[in-house]
Formats: C-alpha cells, sequence, structure tokens
C-alpha cells in the first residue's frame, strides 16, 4: 500500500487514485470520421451544418466498447475517461437538453451507459471527461460580457448536462473537465458546478480545469464548500493536477499526466505515427517514479474499433506488467541512489527495484551509494537469484545474461535487511546537493592537477 504521497494526506476514498497508477483516456466522437484529430471542425474551420450533418448521420456499427475497456485492463489499466462531449458539441448519451446526440441520432445507442457498465463489468475504476466548450454556440465565443442572455442560457445547458452525467449513470469515480478557455471560473460558475457535483457523487475526484477563482472572487466568496476556498488568493478549483504532454511532479496535490500513445492528436488520425510499447512503458514508469498517474489516451477509429497498433503496444506491455506489475503498484515513487545511465528505481519497504532501461549486455551491474545491505538478488523479468558481492559503497550484481530477456524493461529486485537508505554521497543526483559530499572520492587521488595528483 502506498504509505506516503508527495502530497497533503488524502480521505481514504480517493487512494484509489494514486493507486492505480495507470488509466485510460479514451477521445471517440464523430470527428473519427474524418480521421484528421479531435479538432477537425475549428481547426479547418468546417461548414457547422455540414459537420453537424456528418455527426448526426454518424453511425459506428462495429463501437464495442467492452473492447476498449478489455484492452485497457490488459495493459494493466485500473480505470478509465471517456469523453462524453468534445468541443464539438456532440454527445455520446442520452442527454435530455439536446437531441445531438448518439442516442436520438443514426446510432440510437448511449454510448456512456455501455461504457460504464463495461467498465463495472471488468473492474476498472470510471472517468467521465467533459468539455465546457461547445464550438457550435456562439454564445460559447461571445461570452457572458457581449451575450449575457445567451451566456446564461449555454451555461445552465452545461450546468443541466454535468447534472445528468452525475445522476443516470452510477458512481462516476473521476469527472474530467476540458475547454474551460477563455472563459474564468466566474463566468462559468464552476464554484455552483462543484458544489452540485459533491452533492450528486461526494466521492468523485474533479480535476482542475474548472477556471482560476480570481483573488476579488475569492475575497467575497470567503469558506467555500469546495475544500475551503480561502479568501485573499486566486485557487483552481478541483482535486487533481492534470499535465498535459508532459510528465511533471506536483508536491501539492494528486495528479495525472495525460498523454497521447501517437505523436499528436487525441481523436483517431490517419497517417498517425505511434509511440513504442517501450517509449509507453518508459512514461508510465516516469509518472509512477515521481508519484503521478499515467491516463494514456486511444482514439477509436469511426466505427469503434481499437486501432490495432493500441491493441498491439497494450499485448506488449501487458505481457510485461504480467511479471513485473509489482513494480508499478503499490509501489514507492523516487530512487534511492544514482542509477541515472542504467534507469530508474521504485521502491517498496525495504525492497528496491532496479528498472533497466539500457541493457548493455554486460555480466555484472554495478550500483553505486545503495547502503542498505541486500539480503536477496533477482532477476523479476526471469525469476532468477542473482550472485551479488557488495561493499561499503558499492553493489555489484552478476550472473546477468548477454541477451536483455525481455524486449522491454528488465528488472532487478533487491530485497534488502533494512530501509532503503543511500551512502551521503550518493543521496542526491549529480549537479544538486552538497558538492562537498564526493570531496573524499575526489581526495583519493590527490589535490593537483597532474597525474599523479601531487602539488609540484
Ligand atoms: O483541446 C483539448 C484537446 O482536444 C484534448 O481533449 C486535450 C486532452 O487533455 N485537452 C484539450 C487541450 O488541452
Amino acid at each position: 500500500m502506498i504509505s506516503t504521497l508527495p502530497t497533503k494526506a488524502i480521505p481514504d476514498y480517493w487512494r484509489w487514485f494514486p493507486e492505480a497508477r495507470l488509466g485510460m483516456f479514451i477521445h471517440w466522437g464523430p470527428y473519427a470520421v474524418y480521421g484528421r484529430g479531435e479538432q477537425v471542425l475549428f481547426r479547418e474551420r468546417l461548414d457547422q451544418h455540414e459537420y453537424a450533418q456528418a455527426a448526426c448521420n454518424w453511425n459506428p456499427q462495429h463501437a464495442d466498447p467492452a473492447a476498449w475497456v478489455k484492452t485497457a485492463k490488459r495493459m494493466g489499466m485500473k480505470y478509465a475517461v471517456l469523453t462524453t462531449r468534445h468541443h464539438d458539441g456532440f454527445c455520446l448519451w442520452d442527454s435530455k437538453l439536446t437531441d445531438y446526440t448518439t442516442a436520438c441520432q443514426a446510432a440510437k445507442r448511449d454510448f456512456v451507459r455501455e461504457y460504464v457498465d463495461a467498465c463495472r463489468a471488468e473492474g476498472l475504476r470510471v472517468g467521465l471527461y467533459y468539455s465546457l466548450a461547445d464550438w457550435r454556440i456562439p454564445a460559447y465565443w461571445a461570452g457572458s460580457a457581449r451575450d449575457p442572455e445567451g451566456w446564461e442560457t449555454f451555461r445552465n445547458y452545461v450546468h443541466g448536462q454535468v447534472r445528468e452525467l452525475l445522476t443516470n449513470y452510477g458512481q462516476v469515480d473521476e469527472f474530467w473537465f476540458d475547454g474551460a478557455w477563455p472563459h474564468s471560473a466566474v463566468e462559468w460558475k464552476s464554484w455552483d458546478l462543484v458544489d452540485m457535483m459533491r452533492e450528486l457523487q461526494p466521492h468523485i475526484l474533479i480535476n482542475n480545469r474548472l477556471g482560476v477563482v480570481p483573488k476579488e472572487v475569492m475575497a467575497e466568496m470567503g469558506e467555500h464548500a469546495d475544500g475551503g476556498l480561502g479568501a485573499g488568493e486566486s485557487k483552481v478549483l478541483g482535486d487533481f493536477g492534470t499535465p498535459e504532454h508532459h510528465i511533471t511532479a506536483d508536491a501539492t496535490r494528486i495528479w495525472e499526466s495525460c498523454n497521447t500513445m501517437t505523436w499528436r492528436l487525441w481523436g483517431f488520425t490517419n497517417g498517425e505515427r505511434w509511440r513504442g510499447a517501450d517509449q509507453l512503458l518508459d512514461m508510465i514508469l516516469d509518472a509512477a517514479g515521481k508519484g503521478g498517474n499515467m491516463l494514456l489516451n486511444v482514439g477509436p477509429t469511426a466505427d469503434g474499433e481499437m486501432p490495432p497498433e493500441a491493441i498491439e503496444r497494450a499485448e506488449a506491455i501487458g505481457e510485461w506488467m504480467d511479471v513485473h506489475s509489482e513494480v508499478v503498484f503499490n509501489t514507492e515513487p523516487g530512487d534511492v541512489c544514482e542509477f541515472v545511465t542504467y534507469g530508474r528505481q521504485m521502491r517498496s519497504g525495504n525492497t528496491l527495484y532496479l528498472v533497466i532501461r539500457f541493457w548493455d549486455g554486460r555480466e555484472t551491474l554495478h550500483l553505486g551509494g545503495l547502503a542498505a545491505r541486500v539480503k536477496r538478488a533477482t532477476l523479476l523479468t526471469t525469476g532468477q537469484e542473482l550472485p551479488f558481492t557488495q561493499t561499503e559503497d558499492d553493489l555489484y550484481v552478476h550472473g546477468l545474461p548477454k541477451e536483455s530477456p525481455t524486449k522491454l524493461f528488465p528488472v532487478i529486485k533487491l530485497e534488502c535487511e533494512g530501509p532503503l537508505e543511500a551512502r551521503p554521497w550518493a543521496v542526491d543526483r549529480l549537479w544538486c546537493g552538497d558538492s562537498g559530499r564526493m570531496t573524499e572520492w575526489a581526495a583519493a587521488r590527490g589535490t593537483s592537477v597532474f597525474t599523479d595528483g601531487k602539488a609540484r
């Protein structure tokens, strides 16, 4: 169980999130028909009528949300987040506030219902994405100052749809807002939205994309239902951070880095380039090693199928997880000592996992700086116990095969006698900490610039 988080303590009912480590982001909508990403309507300034007609005619016969969820589970994912409505405004559920939905139009299906049922059938937590933006609506673009009435109507529509999603689809574990730009939390009345959400689903996790509450508004609000918005400072609403296309630790709260399995876009795109399974696994481990989650995105095809490239990567990473999942789940983030040339370190109690990103074929691996005494070394990838020798400063693990035992990252498991501490000189990474910690090591050669280190 994760004992410490790089954040303030969180309620028990939210602990599933950091423990889950890994989820699938699913961007799907009529934009998949165009095959040029989820923003094609806006990016290509398409005719609104034509796009709406294409959306209404969209009838993904092979859509199988259960298959999506099974692919996520195969990859080791513990939750998923599905776009219920993206910026194009088309809804994947049976909304009673519009007919611009898959339930009313050609498909005649409520895909959000099918998706949440599939998640629960497979034991995955349920996440829903909802875009505040709706590029069809003039008031969205004009904003409250230029079109106060239109804005009020639009904002009520948005609040009403969030209410629908949190009323009619059972427990929702994570709610992923997007599209607040360019409007503030004041215009969206985000705190009213959050209050309503907490009332409907008290244990829900809400992301940080509801806009910033400016200082002047904070002063008016004083104590607020959402975790006590302290007056006098601006605040970003929401419970977890959402670094996008980067993996940056946030010591102030739980966080989830969202990234694409492809190089660029979130919705299905023809001709995309895909990140390899090794790079995707490295991203997952990078986030885990920094104490965060990875939300990896797939855009199903127009017909609702998982792209074969996604299935292939899920299988490759799933195979690695079959043997190595203890490295990713229920571990502590962070390196114990210098290891950057080899890979990453994960910790669990007195056990240190060495994730080797670059297998150099040498028979012996040298780890400098581990103070904890090793009891047992195992090549987790094969289960083979490894001989080792250890001095005060250095560990040498022997018997490594020349060829890497896996296409992804082999892992050496070091079970130690006591807490995973590093030698003083090894506590910090190069270029940080007290440089004086390396003085004794240099002094062993001498003090001068001459080869023998002796002053002339
Ligand atoms: O504009 C969207 C984009 O299409 C995609 O949905 C990403 C996913 O995090 N969010 C916005 C860009 O930040």
